[in-house]
Formats: C-alpha cells, structure tokens, sequence
C-alpha cells in the first residue's frame, strides 16, 4: 500500500475515531439502563472490609481510559489496624533455603514502570452497573525479582501471597483475610509485580498502600493489597478462605475444589459491556441510536466484536477503536440508526470464537434500554 494512502487510512480512522469519541454537541440525551437497582456510582460507601466504590464507565471517553486514584473502584477500605507504613515489610518464607525480608524501602528505591493494567473485581455485576473496574498506569517491582533473590528448596512449585486484613469492623458480605495461592510457572507468565505506585503517585491508602500485588489480566481477587508475606508452597496446598468466597466468580470446576493447585487461573476471558447509549438528532429528523461500549480482557486482535439489540436480530460488527489492541481496555461504537419504541436487550459476541468468553456467551455483561417514541 502506498504511504500516502496508509497515512490517509490512518488518519481518518483517527478522525473517525475521535469524532464518536469525544463528547458530541449532537447528542441529545442519553438512554439510562433499566432494572439494574440503585447502587450509587461515583461515591465512596462504607468502612473497612464493607468499602466499596463503582467507576461510573458512562464517562468515559476518548483517550482518558486511565482512572484518577480519586474514581478507581474500591472493593475493601484500608484496614483502621493497618500498622505504620514506613516500617513496612515483606516477609518471604516456606519452602526456602533461608527466609527473607523486603523493606518497603527497597521496593520504592527499586520500583519502575509497569505499565497500563486494568482490575475487574470478579464480583463486579449488572447490580453494580459493572463499575467494580478500572485501569490505571502502574509502578513497582516484579514479584520474579524478589523470588530471584531465595534459593527455593525442592517441592516449592506455589506462591502464596497475603495481605493484612484485620479490620475493626467486620462485613456481613465478605470474609477477612485476602490470600491467593498461585502456580509459581502462572504467577511469573502473567508478569506479577508488587505495585507501589498508581498513575505517577503513591498508592492511595484504599489501593494497597504501600504495597499490592497486580497479576495482569488476572481478576482482581487476586489483588491482594497491603501486601505482608509470600510463602513459597507445594502443590499439597489448601486453597484460602478468600479463594474458595472467590472460587465461583472465578469460573472454578468443580466449584470447590479441594486443593489450590486445582484451581484454574483466575483469568479475565475477553470481555464487552455497554456503557451508554446516545440519542442524536436523525439527518431526517427523529432520533438516532449509538451504543457506545468497552472491551477488555486478552488481546482482541483478528476477532470482531460485535452487536445484537435483541436476541432475534442478527450480530453486527461494532466499529473499534484503532489503538485497542494496546490498551488494557478499549472504547468501541455501534450506530443503531432509527429505532422502534421497546425494550432492548443488548448483546455482544466476538464473532470468530476462536477463544474462551464464558462471561459473555452467559449474557453476563448484557444491558437493556427502554427506547421511548420519538
Ligand atoms: N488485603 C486485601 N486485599 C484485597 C482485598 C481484600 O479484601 N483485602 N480484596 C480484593 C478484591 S476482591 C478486589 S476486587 C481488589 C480491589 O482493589 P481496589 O479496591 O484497589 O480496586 O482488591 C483485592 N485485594
Ligand atoms: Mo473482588
């Protein structure tokens, strides 16, 4: 192809691009989702293992994809016990030659750029406007360079890692104590890092700080925050209380497994949502419909996204964004034209289903409108 065409090209799926993304003087109004309850969006609710927070995804636009700290969604507030953070350490232990202590000193004076990861609380669902996710541009230190630093004894093939949890207040909904325990071979592959530092700052207090761990692409679950110890353990290893509360949203089978070595990866298959639908002013008069939505979760490459408003319509491609496949999340549209006056339900798929989308082939992330007359 010649450059200039390739330019061209570039040039106007970037103008194409902006043009749906950027927030349109056109837009007349925008389509409120129906019967997904009332969970406030944008508001910090509750204390300690009780805190939650829900992005409201209908902002989001163009290139500001990464979530001030302030907006990143919270699941569990920094416990009130939290000890002082200057004197924090990491403990490394279990099947070792000899124990280890990580200063959280060192992993400030170590820490580097990790770049742009999303979380996805595995527990984000349709009652939270599926605001339990976020992304933001991460620093710190890869979990890999900690285990370098111990020789590990035979046997030593799982990597359990904790947080502090001890909280004044308790929460009927979830249990204290926040542990996973990980294949060490899937813990390195993922390219886990101890985060110390979120879109160029501190972690904030709710975020972990001083130290979390960030497994990319793993459900957030596995996010342990205030992070204290990591054991290096075999495969005779029983799963923690906080991975068997996770063991369903993490699409485990059977759903209790016995040992955390039978645990599957708690990986975020590709993933698409609805975030808004925009009503603009038709060329004929009359209303016209976008659905503006996000896709996350794995590379997206090769396989179209696409659209349904109703399971007795045909799937459309939607139009992506051009830089998606770079990002950890990616804003995608859908021009819907005219539509009749009704209830829609709206549905994606990726078209070539050549990967695993059990989230998304169960209607998880499936949204409806009522579009009115007009
Ligand atoms: N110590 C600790 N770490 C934790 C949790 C917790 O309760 N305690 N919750 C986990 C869950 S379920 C999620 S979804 C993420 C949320 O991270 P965030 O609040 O920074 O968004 O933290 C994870 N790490
Ligand atoms: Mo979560």
């Amino acid at each position: 192809m010649p450059l200039t065409r390739r330019r061209f090209l570039a040039a106007s799926a970037r103008a194409a691009a902006a043009a749906w993304l950027a927030p349109s003087e056109a837009r007349r109004f925008t389509v409120p989702f129906v019967d997904e309850g009332a969970f406030p969006l944008e508001r910090t609710i509750g204390e300690g293992l009780g805190r939650r927070r829900a992005l409201d995804l209908s902002t989001l636009n163009g290139e500001a994809l990464l979530i001030r700290q302030e907006r990143f969604f919270i699941r569990t507030g920094c416990p009130d016990r939290l000890p002082p953070v200057d004197s924090w350490k990491v403990v490394l232990h279990g099947l070792v030659e000899a124990p280890l202590e990580v200063s959280i000193g060192w992993l400030w004076r170590e820490a580097a750029p990790m770049g742009e990861h999303l979380l996805e609380c595995a527990g984000n669902s349709r009652a939270l406007h599926f605001g339990l996710m976020s992304a933001a541009a991460w620093s710190g230190v890869r979990l890999e360079r900690l285990l370098a630093r111990m020789r590990r004894r035979p046997g030593a093939t799982r990597v359990l890692v904790s947080g502090f949890d001890d909280h004044t207040r308790l929460d009927r909904g979830s249990l204290a104590g926040a542990s996973w325990i990980f294949g060490l071979e899937e813990l390195l592959a993922a390219g886990a890092f101890l985060a110390t530092g979120m879109n160029g700052g501190p972690l904030a207090p709710d975020h972990g700080h001083p130290v979390r761990l960030v497994v990319p692409g793993w459900y957030a679950c596995t996010a342990i925050k205030w992070v204290n110890e990591i054991v290096l353990v075999d495969d005779r290893a029983a799963p923690t209380g906080h991975m068997r509360e996770y063991a369903a949203r993490t699409h485990q089978d059977p759903v209790a497994p016995a040992l955390a070595r039978d645990f599957r990866p708690a990986t975020i298959d590709p993933a698409a949502v609805p975030v808004r639908v925009e009503a603009h002013a038709g060329p004929e008069g009359g209303l016209v419909y976008r659905v503006v939505g996000l896709q996350w979760g794995g590379p997206p490459a090769g396989e179209g996204l696409s659209i349904r408003l109703n399971p007795d319509h045909a799937y459309r491609p939607v139009q992506e964004a051009a830089h998606a496949g770079s990002m950890p999340w990616a804003l995608w549209s859908h021009e819907a034209g005219r539509l009749r006056p009704g209830r829609y339900r709206i549905d994606l798929a990726f078209a070539g289903r050549t990967r695993r989308t059990r989230r998304l082939d169960r209607g998880f992330y499936a949204r409806e409108v009522v579009i009115e007359a007009g």
